[in-house]
């Protein structure tokens, strides 16, 4: 038999290296959860996005040549949890938000209505692979935003996204 102290060695080196977002770790599954209105309401993992309808675009991140980018479009994914399909955003609608949190706290928000075809219609991309493989340190999930003049919306480590009412009575 293996003395405790080994076997607790063990546990240390499977454990999740510091620094590392809890999507980040080898043990668990990487999963976005998705939250309408403060109440979760779904989940996504790599095998569900790979079920969605998948979009390519090519873009550069930050001072870097450009690389291809697929995935599921952001609005895919919020219609799917709060549009009845065919529907066009209204009423209440139109004052909601959407927010997308990563692993380090990082947040950014859209407007629901910039993500809509039938209003801003700005592709952001939830993507899963870059130049046909799984992201490395900003996955496994990113959000690519490619007519951004600037970066911050390209969030790494996707862990959450909500779906807010921000009207106000
Ligand atoms: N999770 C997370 N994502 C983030 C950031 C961050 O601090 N945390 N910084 C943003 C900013 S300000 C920029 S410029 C880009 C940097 O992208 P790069 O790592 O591909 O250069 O990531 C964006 N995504
Ligand atoms: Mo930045």
């Amino acid at each position: 038999m293996r003395p405790w102290w080994m076997v607790s060695l063990l546990l240390c080196l499977v454990a999740p290296a510091h620094g590392a977002g809890p999507s980040s770790s080898l043990l668990d599954h990487p999963s976005i959860k998705l939250m309408l209105d403060g109440k979760p309401s779904d989940t996504f993992d790599r095998q569900a996005l790979a079920l969605m309808p998948r979009t390519t675009v090519k873009a550069a991140s930050n001072g870097e040549p450009p690389s291809t980018w697929q995935g599921v479009a952001l609005e895919d994914i919020v219609r799917r949890t709060c549009v009845a399909s065919g529907d066009s955003l209204s009423g209440r609608a139109i004052a909601r938000l959407v927010r997308v949190t990563a692993a380090n706290g990082y947040q950014a928000v859209f407007s629901a209505t910039e993500l809509d075809p039938d209003f801003g219609n700005v592709q952001v991309i939830l993507a899963d692979t870059r130049d046909g493989k799984p992201l490395a340190q900003d996955g496994p999930f990113r959000l690519i935003v490619p007519k951004d003049k600037r970066f911050d919306r390209w969030v790494s480590d996707v862990t959450t996204i909500e779906v807010v009412d921000a009207s106000t009575p």
